[in-house]
């Protein structure tokens, strides 16, 4: 799905500020028909952002169910006979979606982009309504998972909604809301595939254009707008000679214009970003244009005060910034596919991405029910097949990502996961075989039963804390055995996806306690130095980046505090540590 951006054949509308909310507390909004009539009795609620956080009342925060989300917006009469497309960056985690109280779509997961034609349902030269109704209940049908509980005590019942991962479950509007235009014939997709000979720089395009039939013109401009190829079809290969390769740590980005041709005239025209590399799997090393290439970097999450899981575009450049100052060369979308707008940044500022599913959490209740028949499990497995489609279908042309994981930590130790996964990855590799096919585990070596799938092993362990909490010294000769031991049985390159120790900032103890500081730092220390001992490892992923919000739980004092820096971006000691040792390290 194409990202809109404006052209001299697309306007655009950003429908982002303040809408009405309404919280449906007896969830009798759809049964009354709110869509009908403009929503009564609304708070004011910035969009995008999480709307947990944003109000004082802790029923808003904690709600299970739906709320409703509502505008006007006026639709130019010069757009009448255009497409008139209403898009939502992400809605978590499920949304339904009304235009003067006609539903235009339905959506299910949050984190991805979805959108409708609603030229058919708009007043032109007038003001409209949208209507949402939001929900943020997770079943065991959704990735990720949860299930809503209802525990029955002699005195009274409590529900709550239970989920499995590891970070607070914000929903809401949490990306751009945007109105655009299209003619009639347009541009419906464009799939890039680059590709290296010696100097020269292949940048294969496959076009679809919807509405029409129309011819396809192409042309290459490298960043000083010079173009460089073209051609024509819409199967078209450019060729370019001395090209400027996309490397992390050495982005370089063409513009690729597109052109939908209707006989002599220009119909529709849009641009995107290309950037030139290969990536592959080969004797034991990943590499990037041909060159073995090694990650040293972060997991993240998009978590912040106020705004939740909101886009947020001063934190993404800050946090770019951060990456590159403490010499990261990639990261982890875990546990979710993040903005579109991050991932361009992510282009543009040289990060390799390793870009995940929402698959998170898929473990402890249902491991028995993975892929029974008659089971949540097989219309998750469904539902996980459709949100690798469309994760692949909206990242497919960003250079920056170089692998695809499926899930984080699922229950893979169980057999009947060994087919959900295998069927996972196969459609993953059906709808891009240009790049590999990873899955983040976590259970005994002996037991996994998906790692043959995989082209690279990614383990996430926390010795010396989980396991044997304050002895440091375990860390070095533990790893070292079971990172081996992951080598041992697949043979392929094996990536420390996670590894980190909670620590409050300002903590200080020496020696080193847990939660401190210092044991942070010591404990990066000891892991880097294991790491260094072994010839397969592949990468280095800390987690966390910074602090997050968790659900509350005895374990979690404000939240996760894995970070190395703060959620307010502040480095702890260990940040610094790492720098020392990402600025110097060599990674090809
Ligand atoms: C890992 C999970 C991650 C958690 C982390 C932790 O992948 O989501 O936040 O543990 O417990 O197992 O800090």
């Amino acid at each position: 799905m194409l990202y809109p951006r404006e052209s001299e054949t697309r306007e655009l509308k950003d429908l982002c500020g303040i809408w009405e909310f309404k919280v449906d507390r007896k969830g009798s909004g759809r049964r009354e028909r709110w869509q009908a009539r403009p929503l009564v009795g609304t708070i004011p609620m910035p969009v995008p952002s999480s709307y947990n956080d944003i109000t004082q009342d802790s029923s808003i925060r904690d709600h299970i169910g739906e709320v409703w989300y509502e505008r006007t917006f006026v639709v130019p009469a010069s757009w009448e006979g255009k497409r008139v497309v209403l898009r939502f960056g992400s809605v978590t985690h499920h949304a339904t979606v009304w235009v003067n109280g006609r539903e235009a779509v339905s959506h299910k997961g949050g984190y991805l982009p979805f959108e409708a034609d609603i030229s058919a349902f708009v007043s032109y030269g007038a003001a409209n309504r949208v209507s949402l109704a939001v929900s943020n209940v997770l079943d065991g049908t959704c990735i990720p998972p949860g299930k809503v509980v209802a525990d029955k005590y002699e005195w009274g019942t409590v529900t709550w909604q239970d989920y499995w991962f590891d970070f607070f479950s914000y929903s809401g509007i949490h990306r751009a809301v945007t109105l655009y235009t299209t003619p009639r014939a347009f541009i419906e997709d464009v799939t890039v595939r680059t590709d290296i000979k010696g100097a020269t720089g292949i940048v294969s395009c496959d076009t679809v254009v919807g509405g029409g039939r129309r011819n396809v013109h192409l042309r290459l401009l490298d960043a000083s707008g010079r173009e460089v190829a073209s051609g024509s079809g819409a199967r078209c290969t450019l060729e370019v000679r001395n090209a400027r390769f996309w490397a992390p740590g050495a982005a370089y980005l063409y513009t690729l214009e597109v052109t939908a041709l209707n006989g002599g005239s220009v119909e529709d025209v849009y641009r995107l970003s290309v950037g030139i590399r290969t990536v592959a799997v080969k004797g034991g090393r990943f590499l990037i244009n041909g060159a073995p290439f090694y990650f040293k970097g972060v997991c993240k999450h998009e978590d912040a005060d106020i705004r939740g899981k909101g886009l947020d575009h001063a934190l993404n450049v800050k946090d770019c910034n951060l990456m590159k100052w403490m010499g990261a060369n990639s990261l982890r979308t875990s546990h979710y596919p993040y903005s579109e707008e991050f991932m361009d940044l992510a282009d543009r500022e040289g990060f390799a991405v390793i870009d995940e599913s929402p698959a998170v959490g898929c473990n402890f209740w249902d491991r028995k029910e993975f892929y029974k028949p008659g089971s949540d499990g097989v219309k998750r497995l469904a539902h996980h097949v459709d949100v690798m489609r469309d994760l692949v279908a909206r990242d497919k042309n960003h250079p920056c990502v170089v692998m695809w994981s499926v899930a984080n930590e699922p229950a893979s130790d169980h057999p009947s996961a060994r087919e959900y996964f295998r069927r996972v990855v196969a459609a993953t590799r059906k709808c891009d075989a240009t790049r590999p096919v990873t899955m983040v585990m976590c259970r005994a070596v002996q037991k996994e039963q998906a790692g043959d799938f995989l082209d690279v092993v990614c383990v996430n362990k926390y010795n010396s804390w989980y396991w044997y909490p304050g002895r440091l010294e375990i860390a070095e000769p533990s790893m070292l055995h079971e990172l081996r031991l992951w080598h041992k049985r697949f043979r392929k390159p094996v990536f420390l996806t996670e590894f980190g120790a909670d620590t409050i900032e300002g903590f200080h103890s020496d020696p080193p306690v847990i939660f401190s500081e210092e044991y942070q730092k010591a404990f990066y220390e000891r892991y880097c130095a294991m790491l260094d001992k072994l010839d397969f490892i592949i990468g280095e992923h800390v987690w966390n980046f910074a602090d997050f919000l968790t659900k509350q739980g005895i374990t979690r004092v404000g939240g996760n505090r894995k970070g190395v820096f703060t959620r307010q971006r502040q480095p702890k000691m260990a940040a610094h540590f790492l720098r020392e040792r990402w600025t110097k390290m060599e990674t090809s």
